[in-house]
């Protein structure tokens, strides 16, 4: 790929001196003739290396040779006790496995992955030995993202130390009982344990580098000295196929991100089998990395490939590595020594005798780079001696590596969970732990496990190792390192006296909230306000130049709007992250800021506002993530609403992250229709998750819409408190006073259906005598959680006082027939269908979106206020208070056409243009 590229340059610009250039391509052709390809390759290279010692500027190659990027000479000394290590390595081993026959043999069919952390200890306890810093003493520490399917190693480690019981081990996916243990990293149900679920691939790697982002961002910003902590991100080379695992790396290179360092262990094969069995999964990944700007470092072969690499002076055994692609590696690891000594070396005759010295058992050994100690510990240490560039540790190494025949290098490796009597005496062996495990323990298929006394060499060499470096991990603490003051009542306050008189959205409202919060001198540079290349969208271009935008390089250029009030302006010490188009990225990144009161003891209160269709359903997994994680902050969903976004559309109209925001048990869900109720909903929202100078708020986050559309913000009824608002429904109009004759009826609005229903009341009351009261729902998630828990209250004690729901009490106080109207699909609604006091009709924004004008839309969607009008009539009817007439009538007066096509079917509306 370089030479194609240095080509093209070269054939752009003019020869000065074609004799001299001509001179050099005889000489390279003289080389190539005489010597061969490989000799020309090796003074290419040679060449290259002194160019760059010159600093003559040739674009970086982006793939080298199959081989080490550390040569042996390179090679620190290495500081441990190589054969202690191993012991304990090797008691972890067999641990983690038995930790999985035991759990598959007591509860079959519960699972667990015996083949990936096989594959990776040498990766982890290189890691736990040498490099990862814990945080007792109040140390920042590193920060380390575990593979999912690695965690038995990571309990069996745990195990060694006396962090852990048998009886934890034994309840290995069992966490029913309280003494378990969670299948993968799991903050949420082991929150003093695990810190980042990582289990979904690729969001352990995308959050990894958002949080080293973050850390730095922290540093850039004063606001705490992050610059010892490293963050290590273990991935497999399957799990590189995830778009977030790639997506992002190459913020990581433009950011200079030196605390980053990805370990990926590359055993070639993922679940079915080889990852790129036609190529080569490290070459291909180096290549990435590195044109992402990342130090890239590949861990190919063991020390006793380094003696046949020097004697290579041929280069067939370095072609015959570059040339042999990663399925015949995979057989290579499942053949014996003769097979590989014909296959591998045996076709080149030259490659055969480099190799006639050695055993069949000899060449069946020669250990991948990622098992050999000595060359990981050389990774790890040049990875965390990088201070200006992240780096990937690229470590070959064997799928089920020790586990025998049955696992080592095969495809289905992966989902083997048993062993057989036979392969537990071949671990053990392998092991070398005839020792420790007597065969009669291996007779009834529950393996026991095996710890070191106190005393012994191994125990106290781990405890010592881990006390020179600070401490156990995984460790999750929440610590009160820098404690936050609440913001000034103020601008909430002043969202409680409303507009007068002016039209403004609730995103409007919000933003000039937002600023307040920045400008709060006690808690204002606590605030992360996060957008993906929208902040004009909602408005919030105006925190640009008075905020400044994070960069880690600054602003190197005079922006082309300098001379404007709202430029764009870049700074080291900027506060807001302007993500740029990824969702996902941005996600990352609010994870980053949301779990920083646990990560690094800092609070930090991240607001991210995003397009709402663009939200949940684009980043659904990384939303579940977060509340994994115990994620603390706001997510806004900017441009809410099917109908009330003009113009945009199919898939800018979004009528059901509500409903999804729903499905998310750490997810606070608010649809507010004012400005003075988004505000209570965010004050009330950092009272819960950053009560002033403690850390121990609850870890939830809050989802709350916003919408685009202009109207007068009304200010706060006076009979209406905090509390009204933030429980999810109160009267918010009690409808005019029409006599004691007038029929009454009950609108639910919610967002800026508050118009249709405000509209809806006024013609209800004008031309049909009908008192209509307006209630303002701000959460349906909220009253349906508490009508689910009162119903299930009421079912375990039937002998106990009969429990209402709120939302039945509350409209038990209403009159006439209920009916809802929002700008979501029914469903969003409907959660709350089973408990109204009286039948409630819904109006929703079921089928796809589509362009158009407000109006059009919602007369489209049968949620204007003549569809308002029609439902409560309906109602009536069906009540026996007005006669159907009068129904079929207003039908008729508003133009409503009976037979009109379903809004929700999918093809509603299609054109028969471009047929
Ligand atoms: C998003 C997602 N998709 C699928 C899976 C299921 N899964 C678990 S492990 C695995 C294979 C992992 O291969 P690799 O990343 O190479 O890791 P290895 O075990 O080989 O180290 C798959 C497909 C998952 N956990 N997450
Ligand atoms: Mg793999």
């Amino acid at each position: 790929m370089m030479m194609t590229m240095l080509d093209h340059f070269a054939r752009q610009l003019p020869d000065i001196d074609p004799t001299e250039t001509k001179e050099w391509i005889d000489s390279l052709d003289a080389v190539v003739s005489a010597q061969g390809a490989p000799r020309a390759r090796y003074i290419m290279a040679k060449l290259l290396e002194r160019a760059n010692e010159l600093q003559v500027g040739v674009p970086p190659t982006t793939s080298t040779p199959y081989i080490n990027t550390i040569p042996a000479e390179n090679q620190p000394f290495f500081p441990g006790n190589e054969d202690i290590e191993r012991r304990i390595r090797a008691f972890i081993r067999w641990n983690a496995a038995a930790m999985v026959i035991r759990a598959n043999k007591s509860a079959d069919g519960i699972g667990g992955h015996l083949s990936t952390y096989a594959s990776s200890a040498s990766l982890y306890e290189v890691g736990f030995n040498h490099f990862f810093r814990g945080k007792d003493d109040g140390l920042a520490g590193d920060h380390v993202y575990y593979q999912g399917h690695a965690a038995p190693g990571v309990y069996a480690r745990a195990f060694l130390e006396g962090r852990l019981s048998e009886v934890n081990l034994d309840n290995f996916r069992m966490e029913i009982g309280g003494q378990g243990l969670s299948s993968y990293p799991h903050p949420r149900l082991m929150p003093h344990f695990w810190e980042y679920p990582t289990v979904s691939m690729g969001l352990g790697p995308i959050n990894s580098i958002y949080h080293a982002r973050f850390n730095k961002y922290l540093h850039d910003r004063r606001l705490e000295d992050t610059s010892q902590s490293q963050i290590w991100s273990f991935l497999g080379d399957g799990e590189c196929d995830e778009p977030e695992t790639l997506g992002a790396i190459s913020l990581a290179g433009r950011s200079d991100l030196g605390n980053l360092n990805w370990v990926i262990n590359c055993n070639l094969q993922r679940l079915d089998g080889p990852v790129r069995g036609n190529g080569k999964i490290i070459q291909e990944l180096e290549g990435v990395f590195r044109g992402a700007g990342w130090n890239v470092i590949k861990v190919v072969w063991g020390s006793a490939w380094d003696e046949l690499l020097h004697r290579d002076v041929d280069g067939v055994l370095l072609n015959k590595m570059n040339t042999t692609v990663d399925g015949e590696y995979q057989r290579y690891a499942t053949e014996n020594g003769a097979y590989i000594r014909e296959h591998f070396f045996g076709p080149d005759p030259r490659l055969r005798k480099l190799v006639e010295h050695l055993s069949d058992e000899q060449i069946e050994h020669l250990p991948r780079g990622g098992h050999d100690y000595q060359k990981v510990y050389a990774a790890f240490k040049a990875a965390s001696e990088v201070t200006d560039q992240p780096t990937v540790i690229l470590a070959k190494t064997v799928k089920g590596w020790t586990l025998g025949e049955g696992f080592e290098g095969r495809n289905a490796t992966h989902q083997i969970k048993k062993m057989t009597k036979n392969q537990l005496l071949e671990l053990r062996e392998r092991l070398h732990m005839e020792d420790e495990i007597p065969e009669s323990a291996l007779e009834d298929g529950m393996p026991p496990y095996f710890r070191p006394a106190e005393g012994s060499e191994e125990f106290q060499y781990m405890m010592q190792r881990r006390r020179a470096l600070d401490g156990f991990i995984p460790k999750r603490v929440v610590r009160d390192r820098r404690p936050l003051k609440s913001p000034s009542a103020a601008p909430f306050l002043e969202l409680q006296k409303g507009s007068s008189g002016r039209e403004v959205s609730t995103t409007m409202a919000f933003t000039a909230l937002l600023r307040d919060l920045l400008r709060d001198q006690d808690f204002g540079d606590r605030v992360v306000p996060i957008v993906p290349d929208e902040a004009r969208t909602f408005g919030m271009d105006s925190l640009f130049r008075e905020f400044k935008i994070y960069a880690p390089r600054g602003q190197l250029y005079e922006p082309v709007d300098h001379d404007l009030l709202l430029s764009y302006s870049e700074a080291v010490d900027g506060q807001l992250l302007e993500e740029g188009i990824t969702e996902a990225g941005s996600m990352a990144s609010w994870i980053a800021a949301g779990t920083s009161y646990a990560n690094t003891g800092v609070p930090m209160v991240p607001f991210y506002t995003f397009y709402s269709m663009f939200g949940f359903q684009r980043i659904g997994d990384l939303a579940w993530l977060a509340a994994d994680a115990r994620t603390r902050g706001f997510l806004m969903g900017a441009t809410a609403g099917r109908t009330t976004l003009m113009g945009e559309g199919l898939q800018h109209q979004d009528g059901h992250s509500m409903l999804l925001a729903a499905t998310i048990p750490a997810c606070e869900a608010y649809d507010p229709a004012f400005a003075f109720e988004l505000g209570a909903i965010i004050e009330d929202g950092l009272d819960r998750m950053y009560p002033e100078g403690s850390i121990e708020g609850e870890d939830v986050f809050y989802y709350i819409s916003i919408y685009n559309e202009n109207y007068e913000q009304p200010p706060r009824p006076d009979h209406v408190d905090d509390l009204d608002i933030t429980s999810g429904l109160y009267k918010f109009d009690f409808g005019p006073d029409l006599g004691p004759d007038a029929l009454r009826a009950t609108i639910l609005f919610s967002g800026p259906s508050y118009l249709a229903a405000k509209e809806a009341q006024e013609i209800l009351a004008t031309h049909f005598n009908i008192s209509a009261e307006l209630w303002s729902v701000t959460s349906y998630k909220r009253l349906r959680n508490d009508a689910i828990d009162c119903q299930r209250r009421n079912r375990l004690n039937p002998l106990g006082e009969r429990l209402v729901p709120m939302v039945t009490s509350k409209l038990q106080a209403s009159e006439g027939p209920i009916i809802a109207v929002s700008d979501w699909m029914a469903a969003v609604v409907g959660q709350v269908n089973r408990w109204t006091p009286r039948p409630m009709s819904v109006l929703g924004t079921d089928g796809f979106g589509r362009s158009d004008t407000r109006e059009a839309l919602r007369s489209f969607f049968e949620v204007d206020a003549a569809h308002v009008v029609v439902t409560v009539l309906n109602a009536l009817a069906r009540d026996g208070e007005i006669d159907r007439q009068v129904v079929a009538d207003a039908i008729q007066h508003f133009g409503i056409d009976p037979d009109r096509p379903d809004p929700a079917h999918p093809d509603t509306g299609a054109t028969e243009l471009g047929r």
